[in-house]
């Protein structure tokens, strides 16, 4: 089997960074990542709302990969951690002194009775995937009013915002082209708040009243049927066995999926806690059980919501433990649960979620952030994805802890 110091699984936000770092520190490193491009999907949001081209959220790979690591242009199909291997779907063996397992979070579009049929029809669109995207776009400009309806499933997901952002864009997208007096807005979601954090939840409550959205708690879409543009909703909260459920007529649908850790790791017993995600120590992100394992980003089970920002943060604190670890030292390095979610409520508008394990905002600058601001818009749409490209992926940006303290000095 081919053998390397550091095997790095996922080419993608936490992967592709910690592979730039580490083929600085190490002897030799591998990424396995099967596909040619690299996405930044928090700009899917601006994509689907028709404000962004989808090129501006990829890069080929190969730009994005260091030069002195190989690629291994597979898709890991298994762990053998008492082993130290991975095989991969092409069928090769990769043997690792240190693991980094960032293979992001799977769409599980499949266990939504009639969705893949449903993507086939008109005015059904997911800004969650690169297939769908631009369903979204299309059936945004084509809504001539009628029915909306915004759904988020009953998993954990990857950046819990993104499901109600698409509606602040089409509420504020319809009421520019006339069709938003002759339709409802209807957010669907299978929580019990509209978002984590009260700070924000109490601002968003006051937008949806004010904006006339409606929102459903405890709704959890099980079935689309196309043929009669009709969603099914378990409804949570139902004392009854089987739920009830509730049908809902749509001429627009976004869907968010369930979401679940990549099959490759909930399958495997022995990496995995009981709910199937990636079992790391949520103070180092060092595996629970073999040490020479570290996980980052949305595969892990880090009691935090999943996100680039996080995933930002989650860098610094993998790579000096790793590199205490390699050295023979125990991990010392401890992660707050920092996390982000800019929330575009509007046209040129944007709230900016930041906070920690506890559910206690953690801002950045010295303002309310949870007011609407055009200055958090410019930072969501253009600064912090220029940063993510030319900063964070080559391994030199650790997240906005540094711009706080900055702050916090000038104005002491
Ligand atoms: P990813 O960046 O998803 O990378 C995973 C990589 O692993 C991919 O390249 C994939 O091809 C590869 N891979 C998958 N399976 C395998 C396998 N078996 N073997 C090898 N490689 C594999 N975050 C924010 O911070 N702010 C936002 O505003 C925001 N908005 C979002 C909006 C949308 C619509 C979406 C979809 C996401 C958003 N996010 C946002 C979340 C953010 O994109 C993710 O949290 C982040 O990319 C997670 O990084 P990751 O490295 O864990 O996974
Ligand atoms: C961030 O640092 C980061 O990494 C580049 C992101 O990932 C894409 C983010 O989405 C956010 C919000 C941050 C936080 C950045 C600042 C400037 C507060």
């Amino acid at each position: 089997a081919d053998s390397y110091e550091v095997v790095v699984v996922g080419g993608g936000a936490g992967g592709a960074s910690l592979s730039n770092i580490f083929a600085r520190k190490s002897k030799s490193v591998a990424v396995i990542e099967p596909n040619p491009e690299h996405y930044y999907q928090p700009l899917w949001t601006l994509v689907g709302a028709g404000i962004m081209n989808f090129g501006k959220s990829a890069r080929p790979m190969a730009a994005v990969l260091p030069k002195r690591a190989t690629w291994v242009k597979d898709k890991v199909a298994e762990f053998n951690p008492k082993d130290n291997t991975v095989t991969t779907e092409g069928g090769k063996q990769i043997k690792y002194e240190y693991l980094i397992v960032g293979p992001g979070i799977q769409l599980n579009y499949n266990q939504i009775k009639g969705l893949p049929e449903a993507f086939e029809t008109p005015g059904v669109g997911s800004n969650y995937s690169k297939l769908y995207v631009g369903k979204t776009t299309e059936a945004l400009q084509r809504f001539n009013g009628g029915d909306a309806l915004f759904t988020f499933p009953n998993t954990p997901i990857k950046c819990a915002g993104a499901p109600q952002k698409i509606m602040y864009l089409a509420d504020a997208l319809w009421t520019k082209n006339g069709v938003r007096s002759k339709s409802q807005l209807h957010y669907n979601t299978s929580l019990g708040v509209i978002f984590g954090v009260k700070k924000y939840a109490d601002v968003l409550t006051e937008i949806t009243r004010q904006r006339n959205l409606n929102v459903n708690f405890k709704r959890n879409l099980i079935e689309v049927k196309p043929d009669t543009q009709e969603a099914v909703f378990e409804i949570l909260d139902s004392s009854e066995t089987p739920k009830e459920t509730v049908t809902a007529h749509y001429d627009f649908l976004h869907v968010v999926p369930p979401m679940s850790a990549p099959d490759c790791v909930r399958n495997n017993k022995d990496i995995v806690d009981a709910a199937g995600w990636l079992d790391v120590d949520k103070d180092t992100l060092q595996h629970k059980k073999f040490a020479n394992i570290f996980g980052i980003g949305d595969c892990t089970n880090l009691p935090t919501s999943k996100t680039a920002a996080a995933v930002a943060c989650q860098i610094g604190i993998v790579k000096r433990n790793l590199l205490q670890v390699m050295a023979g030292d125990k991990p010392t390095s401890v992660y707050n649960g920092y996390t982000s979610c800019p929330i575009v409520t509007g046209n040129q508008k944007c709230i900016f979620a930041e906070f920690d394990y506890n559910a206690q905002p953690m801002e950045t600058f010295p303002f309310n952030q949870a007011k609407e601001r055009r200055s958090m818009y410019i930072m969501k749409k253009d600064i912090i994805p220029y940063v993510y490209f030319h900063v964070m992926l080559k391994g030199y940006w650790e997240g906005p802890g540094i711009i706080r303290k900055m702050f916090r000095l000038g104005m002491a």
